[in-house]
């Protein structure tokens, strides 16, 4: 394997439930439509699979409306799995349901100490560090929680500020290979991707900022005619998704899967 921020051997997803339609968002733009949903979903893991990972779909969780955004209930390291606890009330119990299936794959899986809250979508891993943003959902004593975990593994960890108004840290910006983030202006303009090199999504084209590096691949959300031509003329290999209904609860490319190495 070569990168371990982006190569991934394995993929878990979850099937949306049909109550997504109760699921959180910071707006109503509209009710998200299932049946759309599942395709779109469908469409993503064949994604995921075009790589020769092996991706797990787990069941739909009726009772978790959000649980198909599994990337906010678990962090996946190559040296460990760490289980988050959502700042999100309602989306607490989608910790302890994924974290039997990834106990299986690892092993065991690690808890964070504490009461404080963190969520996989506030934290970005780079090749050389952890980023990890304060927003509605994280705090800094679930990020001081993680860092005792990773940084007995080496990682060293960076506390940061989601823009306010944006949900996750990575609903701003994503990784693209070892040194390049994809990112909005409003989150690197607080200067905190120094040291990377930055490519800015179009102006207007912000929800193309939470996409994924998985593989060869960059999976990005279908829509972002601008954002999308100028990866593509940056050399990347990319793949367009439809977002119409996740986006209409806050969730993105990231949002949609866990991508690890377990135990290279
Ligand atoms: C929520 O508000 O928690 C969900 N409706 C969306 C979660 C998106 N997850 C992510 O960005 N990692």
């Amino acid at each position: 394997m070569g990168a371990k921020s982006y190569q991934f051997s394995h993929a878990v997803c979850r099937i949306p439930a049909s109550s997504i339609t109760d699921g959180l968002r910071f707006e109503d733009t509209g009710t998200p439509d299932h049946a759309v949903f599942l395709e779109h979903h469908k469409a993503y893991v064949e994604v995921l699979r075009s790589t020769g990972a092996k991706v797990t779909v787990l069941d739909a969780l009726e009772a978790y409306p959000d649980s198909v955004f599994v990337e906010d209930a678990a962090l996946c390291l190559q040296e460990g799995v760490i289980q988050m606890r959502p700042g999100a009330p309602s989306r607490l119990g989608e910790a302890a349901e994924i974290a039997g299936e990834l106990s299986a794959i690892y092993g065991t899986i690690h808890q964070l100490e504490g009461a404080g809250c963190i969520e996989g979508g506030d934290i970005l891993v780079t090749e050389t560090e952890i980023l990890a943003g304060l927003s509605s959902r994280t705090d800094s004593a679930g990020i001081a929680a993680l860092d005792k975990i990773v940084s007995a593994w080496g990682y060293r960890v960076r506390e940061l500020q989601t823009p306010d108004g944006v949900l996750h840290f990575k609903t701003d910006c994503s990784l693209l290979d070892e040194e390049t983030i994809l990112s909005t202006r409003r989150l690197s303009a607080s200067g905190c991707f120094k040291g990377y090199r930055v490519l800015h999504v179009a102006e207007g084209e912000e929800a193309a900022a939470n996409s994924i590096r998985f593989n060869d691949l960059v999976i990005l959300p279908d829509g972002f005619p601008k954002t999308t031509d100028m990866l593509v003329q940056a050399g990347y290999d990319v793949r367009l998704i439809g977002n119409t209904e996740a986006a209409k609860v806050d969730g993105g490319m990231s949002c949609l899967s866990l991508r690890f190495t377990p135990n290279p």
